[in-house]
């Protein structure tokens, strides 16, 4: 049996919801089904059984949750061995004698990895290496890297796996939030790019929301990736119904997406949560074994990603401009910094870049990118929180290298491979690895070649061993080279004359602009002919200033005449209502105040800066609370309303949050020291269960702390129960909630539950962004307080 080699001839049925059938047989909901793999294995035979019978070709093992990281939540760390195998021993029990494929099922570990969770790339990749290599030791046939909800994460997974075992391996993600995004972000177009030039054999969607969404997302898979596919759905949106999870969709209903699935181009049809073995009975009755529709062909032009955005050159696609501002060359303050291993003119840059209409941004750390290679990393990782455009990683130096792709969440550029063979024979493996896209250039062992036909020749053969180390023509960006038009006048007529060969090979290709005016005066003025001229060849991308705006107005009125913006929608657009500008200069931020910059710095997620203003305006007399009101607050809830607009991302809420906590603590520290005041009233104060938003409650805390009250906090995502019984043995008056997330509103509502029961006498404050005070009265709630100082003045009223 080879998986990879039916799936071309014939469709084959994935199995439906494991979770969800473990709920049903057992009535009871487990924190960590796995558990059942060792004390109850009936159950699990029973609904693999079920599946099989029904028709499933390939069964899951019930190892979704079996990593040591999720494990070590129960305390179950040491069992993860015994779980994997066993798993494998009971779908294997339930398989016999019908000749299935049994997927090892691998989950995501519940955290982050750097920088927007505490793990790092080494800690995540042993994780996903050891359960990879328990369910190849247990018998798996292939892994189905599953459920994933973060695209770095996948992307260690599959790493981790495909270097640990020798097994087919699927990666499929799910996309939980609404208009069909990851938990952090990453819409499926973006997945596809990421996921198409990685190692993994199949690529998928699965779990998410309702199967009605799967449709525009397979689109995109089938639009950049010629992998084959896997889906299987939820059966619909759950509802809680008297405490039991309900789902809509019975298996006639999605019977009709299943075939759905199948006339986009998936390849392996199942079901996830809510469906069960009648569900898939359905699907293989209608599916099973027919021939797969046949896929169009992806176009061939060159893709690249972030976590959240992605990047297409060549073909018909606008010009594309990559910011080459991240250069120690371009500006000697930043070699400076580099030096001193500071990166805060370059997150500047790197905004400011984005700002001015950049599709993506060059890094290079100079020398200093050398030195040591953990500096690139932290350069590429900290440009990743501020920058949403996907990154050219410009460093000659292999471990610098491959540390920054090893935590780049999309698929990196690699600026650049030349033709010298102990360069090619170290990089391209490296790109084929970490699934990183190449500009290759027309360079080799003995120099750059004065006459284009030379560099085409390097081309070709770059290009050439680009396809024997696995990368495809959508990884491939082709730099033909500009020198200085001072130090070798013929050149420039060669690089254009390169550049016109490149475009007959249908190859996209990207210049460093810059270099053409080296040392010479008016170099703008330079660089603009030079990339209209080179635009005319056929160039589709520059490494060039976006600061420069005449640069980048040139760029969009050269797509106009080379048919790149169809209608000149774009160019009127962009500068329809805009007053002819004389000379422009590079835009700076100006700011009106120090509360300006503040509220700024705050946006930015800029801590450093954040408290260092804080301390200024406080040294200056300003008050620490009217900060927190009128700048603080305010600068966060626009980062909010960014977020919601899709104009900033899960890394960049994060270090905004950050900035705010770095300023609310020196803020804190203005308050006076609590000295022997007399207690009036003891609070107990928390943010509910599911809810991890805290800053709002810790003002509310200080606040209240500062003006007498006892407050024990116990901080976020707080059970309902633990609420209750502190407040209970620490004889408090009250109780304080606050809650951010609308899901999380329904803890608020069962803590005022408990407490009816359990300590009526105790009253309830509530508050925070989800809580209203229609939703305070219709819960039973005490009180409620739209921001800290209210919360104060009712409390006092209500002691
Ligand atoms: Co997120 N987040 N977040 N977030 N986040 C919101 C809340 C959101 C509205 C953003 C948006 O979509 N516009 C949205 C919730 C949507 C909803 O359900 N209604 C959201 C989301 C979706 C998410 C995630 C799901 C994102 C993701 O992972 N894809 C995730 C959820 C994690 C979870 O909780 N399970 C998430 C994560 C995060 C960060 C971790 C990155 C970070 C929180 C860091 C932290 O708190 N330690 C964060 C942030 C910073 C925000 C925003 C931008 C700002 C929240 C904030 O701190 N405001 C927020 C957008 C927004 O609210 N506009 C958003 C400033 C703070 C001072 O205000 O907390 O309201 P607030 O407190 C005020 C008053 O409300 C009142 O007094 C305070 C001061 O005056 N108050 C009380 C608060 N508690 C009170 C209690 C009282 C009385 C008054 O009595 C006891």
């Amino acid at each position: 049996m080879n998986i990879l080699r039916e799936i071309k001839d014939r469709i084959l049925i994935l199995d439906g919801g494991m979770g969800t059938e473990v709920m049903e047989q057992t009535g009871k909901q487990f924190d960590i089904p796995e558990q059942l793999n060792l004390e109850d294995p009936e159950v699990i035979i029973r609904i693999h059984k079920a599946f099989v019978d029904a028709g499933a070709d390939i069964i899951e093992t019930n190892t979704l949750g079996a990593n040591r990281i999720k494990l070590a939540e129960y305390g179950l760390e040491d069992r993860c061995k015994d779980i994997n195998l066993s798993a494998l021993e009971l779908a294997k029990r339930a398989a016999s004698p019908h000749s299935v494929y049994i997927a090892g099922s691998i989950g995501s570990m519940g955290e982050l990895i750097k920088p927007l969770g505490e793990i790092t790339f080494q800690q995540a990749y042993e994780v996903f290496a050891e359960q990879s290599q328990w369910l190849e030791q247990g018998g798996a046939d292939l892994l189905l890297i599953e459920t994933q909800i973060d695209i770095l994460e996948a992307k260690t997974a599959l790493l981790a796996a495909q270097e640990t075992t020798s097994l087919p391996i699927a990666v499929s993600i799910t996309y939980p939030l609404e208009e069909n995004l990851t938990v952090t972000g990453t819409d499926p177009e973006t997945a596809a790019i990421t996921l198409s030039s990685t190692s993994a054999d199949i690529v998928g969607i699965n779990c998410g929301r309702h199967p009605r969404d799967f449709k525009s997302a397979l689109n995109q898979y089938q639009m950049h990736t010629d992998k084959p596919l896997i889906v299987y759905a939820n059966a619909g949106i759950p509802e809680k119904r008297k405490n039991r999870i309900r789902f809509p969709l019975g298996p006639v209903e999605y019977l009709k997406y299943a075939v759905e699935f199948y006339r986009s181009g998936a390849h392996i049809i199942g079901g996830c949560c809510g469906t069960s073995s009648r569900h898939i009975k359905l699907i293989a009755e209608k599916l099973k074994g027919k021939k797969p529709q046949k896929r169009a062909r992806i176009p061939s032009y060159f893709r690249s990603s972030s976590r959240n955005s992605c990047l297409f050159i060549g073909g018909s696609e606008p010009f594309k401009a990559v910011g080459e501002n991240i250069n120690p060359f371009s500006r000697k303050e930043l070699d400076q910094e580099f030096k001193s291993e500071k990166l805060s003119l370059a997150r500047s840059l790197a905004r400011r870049q984005e700002q001015a209409g950049a599709h993506a941004l060059d890094i290079n750390l100079g020398q200093s990118g050398d030195q040591n290679p953990d500096f690139f990393s932290s350069a590429v990782l900290e440009i990743q929180s501020v920058s949403k455009l996907p990154l050219f990683l410009d460093n000659n130096n292999p471990s610098s290298l491959e540390k920054a792709l090893q935590c780049y969440a999309g698929k990196a550029v690699i600026n650049s491979i030349s033709g010298e063979t102990k360069k090619y024979q170290k990089l391209l493996p490296l790109a084929k690895k970490y699934g990183a896209g190449v500009i290759l250039l027309a360079m080799d062992d003995r120099g750059i070649p004065d006459n284009s036909d030379q560099r085409i020749n390097i081309i070709e053969h770059l290009i050439q061993k680009a396809y024997e180390y696995g990368l495809t023509k959508s990884d491939i960006l082709i730099d033909p080279i500009v020198l200085s038009h001072a130090s070798s006048p013929k050149s420039a007529s060669e690089t254009l004359a390169a550049l016109k060969k490149i475009k007959q090979m249908k190859t996209p290709s990207v210049l460093g602009l810059s270099n053409i005016s080296h040392g010479l005066p008016n170099r703008r003025r330079l660089n603009q002919i030079f990339l209209t001229m080179a635009i005319d060849r056929g160039l589709d991308s520059a490494i060039l200033n976006p600061l420069d705006k005449d640069l980048m107005d040139t760029t969009k009125a050269c797509d106009t005449f080379k048919g790149k913006d169809p209608g000149l929608r774009q160019f009127i657009r962009t500068f329809g209502n805009v007053q002819e500008e004389a000379e422009e200069t590079e835009q700076k931020p100006a700011f009106q105040s120090k509360k300006d910059e503040l509220f700024n710095a705050i946006v930015e997620g800029e801590k450093k800066d954040a408290q260092k203003i804080t301390s200024h305006l406080i040294e200056q007399g300003e008050n620490g609370l009217e900060l927190l009101k009128k700048i603080l607050s305010p600068a966060l809830e626009l980062v909010g309303q960014y977020y919601e607009q899709k104009k900033y991302f899960l890394p960049q809420l994060i270090l905004s949050a950050e900035a705010m906590e770095g300023a609310s603590q020196i803020i804190e520290k203005t308050f006076p020291e609590k000295g022997p005041v007399q207690t009036k009233s003891k609070i107990v104060l928390a943010t509910v269960q599911g809810d991890l938003h805290d800053i709002g409650k810790n003002i509310v805390a200080l606040v209240l702390s500062n003006s007498g009250f006892e407050v024990i906090d116990l901080g976020k995502n707080v059970a309902s129960k633990e609420i209750i019984s502190t407040a209970v043995n620490e004889n408090c008056e009250f109780i304080g909630l606050s809650a951010l997330m609308t899901s999380s509103l329904e803890y608020i509502e069962e803590v005022i539950q408990l407490k009816k029961k359990k300590a009526p006498e105790i009253q309830i404050i509530i508050g925070g962004a989800a809580v209203s005070s229609a939703f305070s009265q219709k819960c039973g709630a005490d009180a409620y307080a739209g921001d800290a100082m209210s919360a104060l003045r009712k409390l006092k009223n209500m002691v």
